[in-house]
């Protein structure tokens, strides 16, 4: 892949091998980080966003349509107690708390790059676990192939799903080994501190090589499945959000350029940038290994 100034670092230089290969332990997991405990950021291109842009500038439809309508509306969302229900075809079925579900497991710092389908994006430190150790603790039946997560539905306190902006629970899935590859992440947090609720509290699902709207926010709902689940955009119009949505600067969304995208920056500081291919993270390629991405988009 030809690399262009912007996008001269490798994915090693976002987020340090140490951080996810050798899975330095931070902290225990269910655990807040402290702040000045941070490993620094890498300078550069992969400069994680503030945390005022990362929770001022939001897609999460169940609070509003507008950008900042989560950071208005999403401060009453009741985030505990909070319970994840595992069914499907696992061994260990049921209800889980946070703590049940990853209590225990190597709480992790990813900066990832975050490439909205809009063509937006940010570097988001975030602090999570891997989905994979998840989903060896609640015991995948060899039968299963797909995993689905469902976002909570709080309709009191949730003003988008009572306006029926698109329908509700949103709900999101990932081909197992999609699931299972080590950059899939559980976040519970960014910057050490647990996510604010417009990112996605308690916990939600991060997906760095596709588009945004993969990564599904606030989940109670994890099932393991034999058949490709409905996805919430996939649903809503097919031919513009596939299943896979993998972030691709050659295939163009139907009504725009995915090409280039806009760095999301202290306000006037957006920058437009060129986009990568699996939004820069190549280990994943082998995943697609003989699918046509233009027809497995
Ligand atoms: N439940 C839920 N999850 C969601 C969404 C949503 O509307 N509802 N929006 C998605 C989209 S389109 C994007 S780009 C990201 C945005 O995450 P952020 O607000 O933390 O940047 O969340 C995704 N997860
Ligand atoms: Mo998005």
């Amino acid at each position: 892949m030809a690399h262009r100034w912007t996008n001269t670092l490798t994915h090693a230089d976002v987020t340090p091998k140490a951080h996810w290969l050798n899975r330095r332990q931070i902290i225990a997991a269910g655990g807040v980080l402290p702040f000045a405990g941070m490993a620094k950021a890498e300078t550069g291109d992969l400069e994680p966003n503030s945390w005022d842009d990362i929770t001022s500038y939001n897609n999460y439809y169940e609070f509003g349509t507008g950008k900042s309508d989560p950071s208005k509306n999403a401060g009453d969302l009741v985030t505990s107690p909070w319970s994840i229900k595992v069914d499907g075809l696992v061994d260990n079925p049921g209800d889980y708390t946070i703590d049940d579900l990853i209590g225990g497991l190597t709480l992790e710092e990813r900066i990832y790059r975050f490439r909205c389908v809009e063509a937006w994006s940010m570097v988001v430190p975030w602090n999570g676990v891997e989905l994979a150790d998840v989903l060896a603790r609640v015991g995948v039946k060899p039968e299963a192939r797909y995993v689905a997560f469902e976002t909570v539905l709080q309709p009191e306190v949730m003003p988008g799903v009572r306006h029926r902006v698109i329908p509700f629970p949103y709900v999101e899935g990932l081909r197992l080994d999609e699931a299972n590859h080590p950059l899939a992440l559980l976040a519970t947090g960014i910057y050490g501190r647990p996510l604010a609720n417009q990112s996605g509290a308690p916990i939600r699902v991060v997906v760095p090589w596709k588009y945004g709207f993969k990564s599904i926010k606030a989940i109670v709902r994890i099932s393991l499945v034999a058949e490709m689940p409905p996805t919430t955009w996939n649903n809503l119009n097919s031919r513009e959000y596939g299943f896979y949505s993998n972030v691709n600067p050659q295939v163009s969304h139907p009504r725009w350029s995915q090409a280039t995208e806009r760095r999301i920056g202290g306000g006037l500081f957006a920058r437009q940038q060129d986009t990568l291919m699996f939004n820069g993270y190549d280990e994943v390629a082998s995943l697609y290994d003989g699918m046509d991405l233009r027809v497995n988009y």
